[in-house]
């Protein structure tokens, strides 16, 4: 068999050979659609290999839950999506053997079981998830009854759910991963309109919801987006109802795209903006057509609201091929979602967004779970009273629904920024994590989007100093 990744070919064997021998295994996952796909492809892989194991999640990896797993007495774990970070912690203890398998920057500490497309000059953040990463252990894990080719629909959906997407597509690694999956028959891969909705959205919510790129009478209004779809020579309902992308012919499709392309260059929306309106879309073609699960895209957000919402065991079922209730209780878990992201633009409008010099704020107290209140901020942008230009700063009491007692208070912190606003220089990632640690939280992220975490009380602190931060990034 061939190793999907060749440069990663020799640590997935490592990997594989380790967990292989082992008599007592935990697998320990990162709570989002990225650690979910990576669990499911690493558990699915063990159990075909006849390894049995145990399967835990954790928000991040500190060092309780490492003490929790050394303490637990498992002979090995193997750590999916997280691991490489904290790898000078998990070495601390020998009281296990520890397998990783992570595209996270690796602390300075290593180990003999260690699979990272960083340390083999790979990209992390465009080019490997974590479940691309347990996608090649897996790989390496079959013996010669099992081929684990299907489980690369699983790391697309990881490598989506990440925010892979380069321009449209899927690249590096993570291509090489997309071809082995269209091989196998589990995946296709097609230039497409690039919205989400696709597999469940009626036409006219499906355009008027996609706000990637706006085009002017159809983003944002429905009742524009029904007299274009009426306007258009095309078959677009079935008994009188609209159909979804999903539903429609070829033919249907290319008189929707080229319409809408007219529409954009005719209202004036970027060359470049328009070639977005295309992209490359992952089928997973096993799945039942009009099923979230169909679409890479819809599949990760589906796995996000059961993560956001602590249901990790939900999502890892649906990520092992079970069906029925846990596909139930994942699709109701998404419907609560965007429910509380609707009243949650409301929230903001409530307690009301502070302006500083060059960021803004709002503290949403107890009134927005803090799994949310970053999403929340980001829609908040550009409506009445916040500013689109400005980077804005969303503060959420912790909940503390399953923290220790002796925990200190702690308060989430949520950043966004802009596209545009990086393009000049932003990276609200050294901004929460130089903010942080002047208040004595922690924090980090990614340059449009960042988080911390920082003691009650400490809030207009970590304003002032990012305020500066922010201003020192927007003037160089
Ligand atoms: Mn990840």
């Amino acid at each position: 068999m061939d190793a999907p990744v060749p440069e990663l070919a020799a640590r997935a064997a490592r990997c594989a050979e380790r967990l292989r021998a082992s008599d007592d295994l935990l697998l320990a996952s990162h709570i989002d659609a990225d650690g979910l796909t990576s669990a499911g492809i690493a558990s699915t892989a063990l159990e075909r290999a006849g390894v049995a194991h145990d399967v835990v999640f954790e928000k991040q990896l500190d060092r309780d839950a490492v003490e929790r797993y050394a303490d637990a007495e498992y002979d090995t774990v193997f750590f999916t999506d997280f691991g490489s970070g904290q790898l000078d912690v998990i070495t601390e203890y020998d009281a296990f053997t520890p397998v990783v398998a992570d595209h996270h920057q690796p602390a300075d500490a290593e180990t003999a079981c260690h699979l990272n497309p960083l340390l083999e000059g790979l990209d992390g953040g465009s080019e490997l998830s974590g479940a691309g990463a347990s996608y090649c252990v897996a790989r390496a894990l079959e013996g010669e009854e099992a081929d684990n080719r299907d489980l690369a629909a699983l790391a697309v959906v990881g490598a989506v759910g990440d925010m892979q997407v380069v321009e449209g597509e899927l690249i590096g690694a993570n291509a090489e991963i997309v071809a082995e999956g269209v091989a196998a028959g589990v995946l296709d891969a097609s230039k497409d309109l690039a919205v989400f909705g696709t597999q469940t959205r009626p036409l006219p919510k499906l355009l008027a919801y996609a706000s990637d790129v706006p085009i002017p009478g159809i983003t944002g209004d429905r009742n524009g987006a029904l007299r274009f779809l009426d306007g258009l020579d095309a078959d677009l309902r079935a008994d009188g109802e609209w159909k979804t992308w999903a539903d429609l012919d070829v033919d249907g499709r290319r008189t929707v795209v080229s319409a809408l392309v007219q529409r954009a260059i005719r209202t004036g929306v970027d060359a470049a903006e328009v070639e977005a309106l295309v992209g490359t879309t992952y089928t997973l073609t096993g799945e039942e057509p009009g099923s979230e699960l169909r679409d890479a895209s819809e599949f990760s957000t589906l796995l996000n609201a059961t993560a956001r919402y602590d249901r990790a065991a939900v999502g890892l079922a649906v990520c092992r091929g079970e069906r029925g209730a846990p596909l139930d209780a994942a699709r109701d878990l998404l419907r609560e979602h965007r429910r509380t992201l609707a009243t949650g633009v409301g929230v903001v409008r409530d307690v009301g967004v502070e302006r500083e010099a060059n960021v803004q704020w709002f503290h949403a107290g107890d009134r927005l779970p803090e799994t949310v209140v970053g999403i929340v901020a980001g829609m908040a942008m550009g409506e009445d009273g916040v500013d689109a230009g400005v980077p804005i700063i969303a503060f959420a009491e912790k909940d503390d629904g399953d923290a220790d007692a002796d925990d200190e208070p702690g308060v989430k912190v949520s950043m966004r920024g802009t596209p545009r606003l990086v393009e000049r220089g932003l990276d609200l990632s050294a901004v929460a994590s130089e903010a942080a640690a002047a208040v004595g939280g922690d924090g980090g992220g990614h340059e449009v989007a960042a988080g911390a975490t920082v003691p009650a009380g400490r809030e207009s602190d970590f304003v002032a100093a990012a305020d500066a931060a922010v201003g020192d990034q927007l003037s160089s």
